[in-house]
């Protein structure tokens, strides 16, 4: 596979715009800036090497840890911090929160706080996609906790029947809240899940973006071609708690180091474009700079922007 230096460069740039905008949303939640608690993908930025992938008008579903995702698929992250924030700036006028940016204009049909249920969901446009064959894809992105979930079987099997373009991402970071993957999931081998219906079904390092990349192509290239539904378990890693303030007391600091020292997403791609000659010590700081100046300027913009008025409280809600 040869990939451009630019097109390499954005994967970059999209990681650690990733890092930088969930880094700062811990003390934005004790500061009371950020209404409720957030669900942070820092470890997870190799998974986002399955958006490049998709075109603008390829549907994804997303879960309650999808920043990142979100921002690679082009979402805005003014709008996206703004929403954070309960402002009326925000992609869903404030109302939806983290868990539930949704911005149908570039295929981001909603994020999910009902654990598993996007890979039902997921089946919609797929079947809307096929029927009117218009060669769109259409991605679920759930955890291996959320793959416990009856719901997840259920979007498999209708996919499979159905040959839908449907593409299943299972992002096993290894705890599901305080629950490790090892007590709660049947079997180690999550790709037994797809492999179950039917489903092709592939492991991937989430750490090494491309090869995460390299596979989705792949399974995408199957979908549009009509071979029907996939499914890739990206092993992968968080490092924060699963949700700002938890306790933590599940997992020993050392095991959190061991994974940042060896496996981190960005630190192997830096190393692997400096390897390249694509990249140097100075240029990453700059690009590290460029992308926390983007989120400093969302901060702002969603800290300046006016919380959504009393009278528009049933507006854009379904009752
Ligand atoms: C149907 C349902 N059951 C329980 C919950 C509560 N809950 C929220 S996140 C979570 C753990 C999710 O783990 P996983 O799917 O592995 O995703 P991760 O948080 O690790 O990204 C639980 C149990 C929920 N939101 N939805």
């Amino acid at each position: 596979m040869k990939l451009s230096k630019e097109k390499l460069s954005d994967m970059l740039e999209k990681m650690l715009l990733a890092r930088a905008f969930d880094t700062p949303l811990d003390d934005l939640v004790f500061e009371s800036k950020i209404p409720a608690t957030v669900h942070q993908c820092i470890g997870q930025e190799g998974n986002i090497g399955t958006i490049f992938p998709l075109n603008k008008d390829d549907y994804i579903f997303t879960g309650h840890r999808s920043h990142g995702l979100l921002l690679a698929k082009g979402l805005d992250p003014k709008k996206m911090m703004a929403e954070i924030f309960g402002k009326s700036t925000g992609y869903n006028k404030g109302k939806g929160g983290s868990m539930h940016i949704t911005a149908p204009e570039y295929g981001a049909m909603g994020s999910n706080g009902i654990l598993g249920y996007v890979t039902v969901l997921v089946n919609g446009p797929s079947f809307y996609s096929k029927l009117k064959k218009l060669n769109r894809v259409s991605v679920a992105y759930f955890g291996e906790g959320a793959s416990n979930q009856g719901f997840v079987h259920e979007g498999m099997n209708l996919a499979a029947i159905w040959k839908l373009p449907t593409i299943f991402v299972l992002e096993n970071n290894h705890y599901a809240e305080a629950t490790a993957v090892e007590y709660a999931c049947s079997t180690q081998d999550l790709a037994l899940r797809g492999k179950a219906y039917g489903i092709p079904s592939y492991n991937v390092d989430g750490s090494d973006i491309l090869e995460v990349y390299t596979k989705m192509q792949e399974v995408v290239e199957n979908a549009r071609n009509n071979k029907g539904p996939s499914l890739l378990v990206i092993d992968c890693y968080r490092y924060k708690g699963h949700q700002i303030g938890e306790p933590g007391g599940y997992r020993t600091e050392e095991e959190i180091q061991n994974y940042r020292n060896t496996k981190d997403p960005i630190m192997k791609f830096k190393k692997y474009l400096i390897g390249l000659g694509y990249l140097t010590e100075d240029k990453y700081i700059e690009l590290e700079k460029k992308a926390k100046k983007i989120i400093d300027d969302a901060i702002k913009f969603a800290d300046e922007s006016p919380y959504p008025e009393p009278s528009e409280t049933y507006t854009e809600v379904y009752v």
